[in-house]
Order: structure tokens, then C-alpha cells, then sequence
């Protein structure tokens, strides 16, 4: 039986860190995996998720199943960080592994209350929403978003493409800092997304995987927040993976806005069978560093400042690498990379230049020319604006 599988194509981004690794060169720098690196290189354990795993040691009597959905503290917590304001008697809610785990989970949901449903997803988007809907035999379509020439979002090719997307159909859509290209809609181009979606009744789902990232935790979740408040149903897809660092605790759930308390009550019992399905009781213990860090008023303000910093850092490294490439090649073409928000940015280079950093310069970032803006610090900044120039970016 086994001998009969087929290999299968490896991730592009976690086949980077393999390379990566195998490279032996000094002052490599790695701007694959979306990870973020403190200026030392290091991806820190944050001070509130330290405070809080010890405060569970201490406090927590027992290992048995939590439920199925997850912990309400949890959930609750959560939906107050999305969306503020909560209708709670039209959201159903449900802890899943990671925010990945929350995307499959809500593609699941969609094709089990529309079996002929299709999904519409930006051009590009993140490799593992392809993957997921090829695995699991879902139509897609792409709709326009990124601007090759000013690197900024096609909003005119946008609107034009979702508007297709027809009754019950899905519109996938980064909540914020787009993934791949670090891209993004304002507030007012959000507001015209939601007019034509409430025109067609194709059904959002939001992923969102960087609030905090961007532009502030209130902030990044402002396009989640707009939507959820003019549209009938929505599915949200968030991961804890970035914001409180705990990657590797598989952190994320899925929220369904639905149209009334009795489609929520279906779409809640949905949603815990689909848990049981696939892996049965979600993992507790990132959720739980969650929930503790978030219902304690001291915990969460120290979380919420270190975020910021995260944030900050982020910025700053925008800000420096945009001026030496304004410096270095005497005009303003590189800007967009200040404008960008998260940890990506799409240089718009060809895949040989892309190769030619790897090659000449020691520097890997993903084949599409995506580079994770925290592996930089001050020092490779200019090792970097000056390697793009000298690969005729
Ligand atoms: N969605 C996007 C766009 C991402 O970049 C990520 C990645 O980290 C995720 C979802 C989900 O991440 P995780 O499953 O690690 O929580
Ligand atoms: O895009 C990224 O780099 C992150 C991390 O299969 C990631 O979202 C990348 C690939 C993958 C899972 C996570």
C-alpha cells in the first residue's frame, strides 16, 4: 500500500529553511519562514506567556478533556479581541489548531452547509490556502490584488473580480498584512468590499493571522470589525501563532457570524462535529495561555506593550530599509516597502534575481521575491539594500 504513494511537492517556504541551514557561509540572513526575529535573531517566548504557563502550573488540577469546541474563557476572550463589540447570540466559536487548522475547519463548514460552493482567493495569496483547496478537491477562483507596477493593492481589478463571486459562494480575505505581497485595503476600500458583498451574498472569510502586526491590535482588526457589523454571515479565521508568539502551540479559532441565534445554534453543534471529526478535542494549553493572559487586566497590558514593541521593531526596519534604498538608487521606487504592513513585503523581483541574492549575496527569501522583514536587523539592513541594487532590482 505505502509503496504506492506519490511524493509530494514540498512547502517553497518551509523548504527554505532546510537550505538555509545547509548554507555555511558567514553573515547569511534568512528572510524566509514567517517568524518573527528579535534583533539578536532569536524568536523570544513573550514575558506575558512566561507568567501565564507559570500560573497554570501552579493553579492547573487536571488534564482531563476540555470541550469539544474549546474552552468558553478562551472564546470569549478571543472574540472580544476580534471584534469588540460582540453580538454574542449570532456567533458560534471553535478552538482549533492553529489558525490553519481554523482555515480548514471553516472550508469544511462552508462546503457542508453548500456543497457546491466555490472560493474566491487573492492573487497571490498564502501557499496553504492553495494547497488546502486542492487537497480537498474545493473549487477556487483567483481574484486580482496586487499591483505589480506600484506594488500597491489592484483595487479597480479587485472589486471587479469579487464582484463575480456569486450567493453563498466564499471570499477568502487577509483581515490584514497580506500575505505574500504586505499590501493592504483601507478602511474606505473595506467599506466598498462589504457593499458588494452584501450585494451578492457571497459569504467573507476573513483570515487573521498578524492583528498587532500592522498597524495596532485595534487597528488590524478594524476590517474584521467592519464586515462582521454590515454583513449577515461571516467566517473569521485567527491564529495566536504571531501575536502572542506560542507558534508551535497550535493556537487559533473560528468564529461563524450567523444570521440569527437559531443558524448560530446549527452552525455551533457543525462546528464542534467537524472538531470531532478531524482530530476530536483541540489543544489547551496555548489557548489557555491565551484566555490567562488576556482576562488578567496586568498580564495583558504587559502582553499588549511587548506587541508593540514586536510592532515597532517591525516599522522601524520599513522605515531604514525604504531610505537606503532611496539613497542607493536615487529615486523613490522602493517606498512601497515603508507603506507595506506586517512582516512581508513583495520586492517584485524575477525568480533569478531572487536566485542571484541566494547565490551572490547569501540572502534567501522566498521564490515570489516575499522577504520577512523581522530577519533583519540594523546591521543587515544595508547588507540587503545594497545586494537588491546589486542584483538590478
Ligand atoms: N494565515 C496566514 C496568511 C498565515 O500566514 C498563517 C501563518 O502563519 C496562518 C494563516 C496560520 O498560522 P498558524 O496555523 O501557524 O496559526
Ligand atoms: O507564510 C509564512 O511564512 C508563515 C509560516 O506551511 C508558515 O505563515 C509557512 C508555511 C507553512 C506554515 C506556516
Amino acid at each position: 500500500m505505502l509503496s504506492n504513494l506519490k511524493p509530494q511537492a514540498p512547502d517553497s517556504i518551509l523548504k527554505l529553511i532546510e537550505e538555509f541551514k545547509a548554507d555555511t557561509r558567514q553573515g547569511k540572513i534568512d528572510l524566509g519562514v514567517g517568524v518573527y526575529k528579535d534583533p539578536q535573531g532569536v524568536t523570544p517566548v513573550m514575558r506575558a506567556v512566561k507568567a501565564a504557563e507559570q500560573r497554570i502550573w501552579e493553579t492547573q488540577t487536571t488534564k482531563a478533556y476540555t470541550g469539544l469546541a474549546g474552552e468558553t474563557d478562551y472564546r470569549d476572550a478571543m472574540a472580544r479581541m476580534v471584534l469588540r463589540d460582540v453580538p454574542s447570540d449570532r456567533l458560534a466559536s471553535l478552538a482549533t489548531v492553529g489558525g490553519t487548522g481554523a482555515i480548514r475547519q471553516a472550508l469544511e463548514l462552508a462546503r457542508l452547509a453548500n456543497p457546491g460552493v466555490t472560493v474566491h482567493v487573492s492573487n497571490p495569496t498564502w501557499p496553504n490556502h492553495l494547497s488546502i483547496m486542492k487537497f480537498m478537491g474545493l473549487p477556487f477562483v483567483e481574484y486580482r490584488y496586487f499591483d505589480a507596477e506600484t506594488r500597491g493593492v489592484d483595487f479597480d481589478g479587485l472589486k471587479a473580480d469579487i464582484a463575480k463571486a456569486g450567493k453563498g459562494d466564499i471570499v477568502l480575505l487577509h483581515g490584514c498584512c497580506h500575505n505574500p505581497t504586505g499590501a493592504n485595503l483601507t478602511p474606505e476600500q473595506w467599506a466598498e468590499i462589504a457593499a458588494i458583498l452584501e450585494k451578492s451574498g457571497a459569504i467573507p472569510l476573513i483570515d487573521l493571522a498578524y492583528q498587532g502586526f500592522g498597524d495596532g491590535l485595534d487597528a488590524d482588526a478594524e476590517a474584521t470589525r467592519l464586515i462582521a457589523a454590515r454583513l449577515p454571515e461571516v467566517l473569521i479565521a485567527a491564529s495566536c501563532s504571531k501575536n502572542f508568539g506560542i507558534y508551535r502551540e497550535r493556537t487559533g479559532i473560528l468564529f461563524a457570524l450567523a444570521e440569527n441565534s437559531a443558524a448560530r445554534d446549527l452552525a455551533q453543534g457543525s462546528m464542534a462535529f467537524l472538531n470531532r471529526q478531524n482530530y476530536s478535542f483541540p489543544p489547551d494549553h496555548g489557548s489557555r495561555i491565551v484566555s490567562t493572559i488576556l482576562t488578567d487586566e496586568a498580564l495583558r497590558a504587559d502582553w499588549a506593550a511587548e506587541l508593540e514593541e514586536v510592532r515597532n521593531t517591525m516599522l522601524g526596519l520599513r522605515a531604514q530599509l525604504a531610505s537606503e534604498l532611496r539613497d542607493l538608487s536615487g529615486s523613490d521606487r522602493f517606498d512601497f516597502i515603508g507603506q507595506h504592513r506586517g512582516m512581508f513585503s513583495r520586492l517584485g523581483a524575477t525568480p533569478e534575481q531572487v536566485q542571484k541574492l541566494k547565490t551572490d549575496a547569501a540572502i534567501y527569501m522566498v521564490g515570489d521575491s516575499r522577504l520577512n522583514i523581522a530577519g533583519l536587523n540594523q546591521h543587515t539592513v544595508p547588507v540587503l539594500a545594497r545586494a537588491i541594487i546589486d542584483a538590478g532590482i
